[in-house]
């Protein structure tokens, strides 16, 4: 059947939510969706992707009495369809949307009933595009990689990293312990593992006084800027904020310690609480459980890609995006770079759509002052954020391992991320000291253009690390 067939078998509540002339979707009144969906419920592709299109904005099942002209004007619309891919765009009018800058609000809307709908077999969100009309009420990051790069004297590579290991179960001084030894062995940053909380045998307070603690002694040992990722996710608002606060009390220099969120687990109200509360602080979001939705063989969710847009919009100073498939976790290479470049840079190509996340050019000096200095703007958008969203970094995680940075490093085609690699330094035969030393090594190979195994021969924890991850001892004797 062709879309015009398909366009006569619509009833009168569908056609409400179908314009497939819709001139220019760009023109800055619409939120832009493409999803993959299957029809379900014997409808076919048009009908099914119009009552998409209406739950997900003002509809229901039934034309309802109480719509208004106004509330027609709210609809959603299907601007295009494409049978073969069984992909539909929609745009939903921007002023749907909760004002100043609320993702779950835009979640509840376009990826919220509508996941749960007998008229879809499949369904998918795999791109959106934003009006700037949008973009000037959300927050973006605050504190980004440029800052972290600045406190740290670190610019041309990327920002080393770990995850302390076993994931639970050191008690706060043994935790501590080891984040010293990674700091020593040439390490610039630690992190908390997901579940980090108030556990009883390794009490919050307790955790960051001993955190505080090893950094100090790591600082003066080495000479060097440390910085250490708190999870600060709790049950609660109350215990959210009192955890940032015990932090932010314990004596830590402004800049050596960032902010942790579960950011699927805890909520997206907790990440921009964060963003909104802390602006000087870095803010870290692990996104645990995003394979529910992402998943690439599961038919309902959304993609990386959207996931990691949002985590920009909502201010996330950086985001797992993926290893690329290159560590552990099940992963798109092509989908995990895509998002890594849409939340790095000013404007980007996704699959579907390309967002410029400014109006104004990055470099451009005069529009930036007098963007700054108008004062109309300071009313309404937080001082730094005119149209222009500031970059959320990658982060890149996920078992890696020495050996894998390079890997990863090509595939990505450039060195501005953090990465953190947990057993790909806690499980160094020689320990974690080692184990950081190795990744240095590694990384200053990369540097200098030397191939890893030729670098390692005067490198010893590096060669154990080749050894070790990717049993190459023959080679490297
Ligand atoms: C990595 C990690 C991270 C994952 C999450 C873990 O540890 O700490 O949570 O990277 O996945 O617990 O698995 P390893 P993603 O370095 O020991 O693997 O980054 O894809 O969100
Ligand atoms: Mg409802
Ligand atoms: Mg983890």
């Amino acid at each position: 059947m062709t879309l015009k067939k398909y366009l006569k078998s619509l009833n009168s509540k569908q056609a409400a939510y179908v314009n497939l002339d819709l001139s220019n979707p760009r023109n800055g009144e619409y939120l832009l969706c493409v999803f993959h969906f299957i029809p379900g419920d014997g409808l076919n592709t048009l009908q099914a992707a119009a009552e998409i299109a209406a739950e997900s904005s003002t509809g229901t099942n039934f034309k309802v009495t109480t719509e208004t002209p106004f509330s027609r004007e709210m609809n959603a619309l299907v601007y295009k369809v494409d049978l073969k891919q069984n992909l539909v765009w929609i745009a939903y009018p921007w002023r749907l949307f909760d004002r100043m800058g609320n993702i779950q609000n835009i979640l509840t809307y376009v990826v919220g009933n509508v996941l749960g709908m007998k008229q879809v077999d499949a369904l998918k969100l795999l791109d959106l595009w934003f009006p700037p009309a949008m973009l000037e009420q959300y927050d973006g990051p605050s504190y980004t990689i440029d800052d972290m790069r600045k406190y740290l004297d670190v610019y041309d590579r990327p920002i080393l990293g770990t995850i302390v290991k076993p994931k639970m179960g050191l008690t706060s001084a043994e935790y501590a312990e080891v984040c010293y030894d990674f700091w020593v062995g040439g390490g610039d940053f630690v992190k908390n593992d997901e579940p980090q909380a108030n556990q009883d045998f390794c009490p919050y307070d307790k955790m960051v006084r001993h955190v505080k603690e090893a950094m100090d002694k790591a600082v003066k040992e080495t000479g060097r800027k440390k910085v250490h990722s708190f999870n600060v996710s709790a049950s609660d608002f109350d215990t959210m904020i009192e955890r940032c606060e015990l932090i932010r009390n314990a004596g830590f220099e402004s800049g050596s310690y960032a902010f942790l969120i579960d950011g699927i687990t805890a909520g997206w109200m907790a990440v921009q609480t964060l963003r909104r509360r802390y602006p000087g602080v870095f803010l870290h979001f692990h996104r645990a459980a995003h394979g529910a939705f992402t998943r690439p063989e599961s038919p309902f969710g959304f993609s990386v890609l959207v996931l990691s847009k949002f985590a920009r919009l909502a201010g996330a100073s950086g985001i797992h995006t993926g290893t690329a498939g290159i560590g552990k976790m099940k992963g798109d290479k092509k989908e995990d770079i895509t998002a890594a470049h849409n939340i790095l840079n000013l404007s980007a190509q996704g699959h579907f759509f390309s967002q410029s996340w400014a109006n104004v050019p990055e470099n451009d000096e005069d529009v930036l002052r007098l963007v700054h200095e108008d004062v109309a703007h300071h009313v309404i958008l937080s001082d730094d954020s005119w149209r222009g969203l500031k970059k959320c970094c990658p982060i890149v995680s996920g078992g890696l391992n020495p050996v894998l940075l390079k890997p990863f490093i090509d595939a990505i085609g450039g060195v501005d991320f953090i990465t953190t690699m947990g057993a790909g330094c806690h499980a160094h035969p020689s320990g974690t000291k080692a184990g950081a030393r190795a990744l240095v090594q590694a990384c200053d190979a990369y540097l200098k253009g030397i191939e890893l195994v030729k670098y390692s021969k005067k490198h010893p924890e590096l060669a154990e690390a080749i050894t070790f991850f990717s049993g190459k001892e023959k080679e490297i004797k």
